[in-house]
């Protein structure tokens, strides 16, 4: 037993010591014995659900699901309880369907807040942007405490940034990287009393100025949290932290946002990240940090106020709760009390007690004091989700289960009375990471559906080579069992996702003329004296050209245009159809450009007309019988000898 470990009054037993550690670090599964495992054929489990999940033709779900999708960069949003996937939403990556990354107003989103060293480091490659993203976990604004319909929020860890989709018109309308943190990877909203705050971890450590001055000396790097004004996407304070920060979550009072850490040995190899016995959960004191700023206690780096929260530093700001090894998830339950901190490499989960944390703050009680239970709940404990019964569920990697147990039951254990906390196990495949059930991250948890999000498909579908989807597997929990209904292939890679309510959302059929997505758009119509809802129009400013035309089905109101050969040619398209899903696209081919027009909207794209001759423009979304006639001509004069 170390020291640290019995500073902590945490018995070896309960750590079950260097078993789980050893396991999950070799990548090899164990099995643990507790609590009764459930499993179905696909036939009895269709029986048992009593086919709830399957909808007819034309029905509709009663969740929207936001997905998330890892290294793809977007943001999809399937049905719950279908599994049906509607729409990708893109974010941080490029998409050929709607020309994000391509369009004048995707860019100016993608590009307007982008630090300068990245706008050169890009340039430098020949790129205006980035081509990828590494999108873990989508969450949306809350309002006293359950979710608001009013955004979607993300984070992007490869390229340490945090975006945000409007929920009215499912797009991304900004894009914010952050200055001294590196690598965004825990992210969650601020529940209470409104988002307000996007709390966002860093979760690699670097030096502070990461200017290439201090290099191999970890003893100089540090890891930044960050608070995000969700309203204005800007970034609003950073504390310095010791440990890598991975996941997080707030409380229901405003007061307490938590991260879980790993490596708070501040390690650089894997036997140094994972040398102790304990790890922590930082707790930050939302109003001291605020009261901090205030008062001039900061330093000011790249534009943004740095509070120094580090162990050991200032204990207005932070508490570091010691917490068994590598804790991962971090979940506050629909009950705003507990916060679950999954422990991963420990076989536990730690419960910690909102209400403890001001006597921790106030009168400098023993972190662990906020400690209520840690049951033993199995192998690699990696996230947490909630009922709204008092019950969670809780994702075992190594185990390839998902376990359900009673928090209250916990609690009382912990205390010392002989009860078991688990309630039932079920096998999942294979290997979960997160898992969410209904409305279950909001005060509203409704205990229907629990997904389980499992990193590996293995065999449970059709062979398609070595690459292999995910399996997301729908499990009904509205009743005592937990039973399986439905398996969900996904491509990479879904970390999270939430289940939202439909009654939560109300998105738009047509776009709205004054939106701001293409403000600039009709303003630089108007100083060209262009009505853009009627228009076939070539301006030509110097070697600037600007084309304006409309979409009606199944023509474009332009059928031919001309330029000269290097011309800069900005098109502006505007789908004068507000039918219902009456989307067009505007394609020139060979020039590689694409575009989404939806029903109201304009869009434009600017590129260099350095390809002379005749290029035919096409409308790229299946749109009319005429779809195929729906064309015209770019002519490119060629360039004067
Ligand atoms: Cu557990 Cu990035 Cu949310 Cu993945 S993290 S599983
Ligand atoms: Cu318009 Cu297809």
């Amino acid at each position: 037993m170390t020291e640290k470990t019995e500073q902590a009054g945490v018995s070896r037993r309960d750590l079950l010591g260097g078993t789980a550690k050893t396991a999950l670090v070799a990548g090899v599964g164990a099995a643990t014995g507790a609590g009764a495992v459930a499993t179905l054929s696909p036939e009895q489990a269709e029986a048992a659900a009593g086919a709830k999940y399957a909808l007819a033709p034309g029905e509709l779900d009663e969740y929207y699901g936001f997905w998330s999708s890892g290294q793809t960069g977007e943001l999809r949003i399937l049905g719950v309880p279908s599994m049906r996937e509607f729409m990708r939403i893109p974010v941080f990556n490029r998409c050929s369907a709607t020309g994000w990354g391509q369009t004048n107003e995707s860019r100016k989103i993608i590009m307007e807040n982008m630090l300068p060293e990245t706008r050169a480091f890009l340039a430098a490659q020949g790129k205006e942007m980035y081509d990828n993203g590494d999108l873990h976990h989508p969450h949306m604004s809350f309002t006293d405490g359950t979710y608001d319909g009013r955004y979607l929020f993300m984070q992007d860890k490869a390229n340490t940034r945090v975006a945000r989709i409007r929920c009215d018109v499912m797009k991304c309308d900004k894009i914010l990287e952050i200055p001294n943190a590196h690598d965004i990877h825990g992210m969650r909203p601020q529940k209470y009393p409104r988002t307000g705050y996007i709390f966002a971890n860093g979760e690699h450590e670097a030096p502070l100025v990461n200017d290439g001055k201090i290099l191999d000396d970890p003893s100089q790097y540090v890891n930044i949290f960050t608070a995000v004004d969700g309203d204005e996407m800007q970034v609003a304070w950073q504390v310095m932290v010791t440990g890598n920060l991975d996941n997080l979550d707030c409380d229901y009072q405003g007061k307490y946002a938590f991260s879980t850490s790993y490596n708070s040995e501040m390690g650089m190899n894997l036997a140094e990240m994972t040398a102790n016995e304990m790890d922590h959960v930082v707790v930050f004191n939302i109003k001291e940090i605020e009261k901090g700023i205030a008062e001039g206690d900061y330093q000011e780096l790249n534009g943004v106020k740095v509070i120094d929260g580090r162990k050991g530093k200032n204990k207005k700001y932070t508490r570091y709760i010691p917490i068994p090894n590598s804790p991962h998830g971090c979940n506050t339950a629909p009950d705003k009390r507990h916060v679950v901190i999954n422990g991963k490499l420990s076989p536990t989960c730690s419960v910690i007690d909102v209400t403890k944390l001001d006597a921790v703050f106030d009168s400098d009680a023993d972190p662990r004091s906020a400690i209520v239970a840690e049951p033993q709940l199995g192998l690699g404990p990696l996230h947490t989700a909630f009922d709204g019964k008092g019950n969670a569920f809780t994702t075992l990697f190594i185990d390839s289960q998902v376990v359900k147990w009673n928090i209250d039951k916990a609690v009382r254990a912990y205390a010392g009375e002989d009860i078991d906390p688990i309630i039932s196990k079920i096998d999942v495949h294979y290997q979960p990471g997160h898992n969410s059930t209904s409305m279950g991250e909001t005060a509203e948890a409704d205990g229907k559906w629990l997904l389980s999000m499992n990193k590996f498909s293995k065999d449970r579908f059709l062979n398609v080579g070595p690459l292999k989807p995910e399996n997301e597997q729908l499990i009904d929990i509205s009743d005592d069992n937990m039973t399986l209904v439905h398996d969900g292939p996904t491509f990479a890679e879904p970390h999270d996702a939430i289940i939202v309510h439909r009654s939560k959302v109300n998105p738009l059929t047509v776009w709205k003329r004054d939106d701001p997505m293409f403000a600039d758009a009709v303003a630089q119509a108007k100083a060209d004296g262009i009505d853009l809802e009627d228009c076939a129009d070539v301006i030509r400013d110097g070697n600037k050209v600007r084309v304006y035309m409309y979409s009606a089905a199944p023509t474009f109101s332009l059928e031919k245009f001309t330029v000269k050969q290097g011309d800069e040619v900005t098109i502006y398209v505007t789908n004068i159809d507000d039918i219902d899903d009456l989307t067009h696209g505007f394609s020139i081919s060979n020039y590689g450009i694409a575009m989404e027009l939806a029903p109201q909207a304009t869009a434009s794209v600017t590129f260099i007309a350095e390809r002379p001759g005749v290029h035919w423009y096409y409308c790229n979304w299946f749109c009319h019988a005429l779809h195929m006639e729906m064309r015209g001509r770019m002519l490119v004069e060629p360039r004067e000898a």
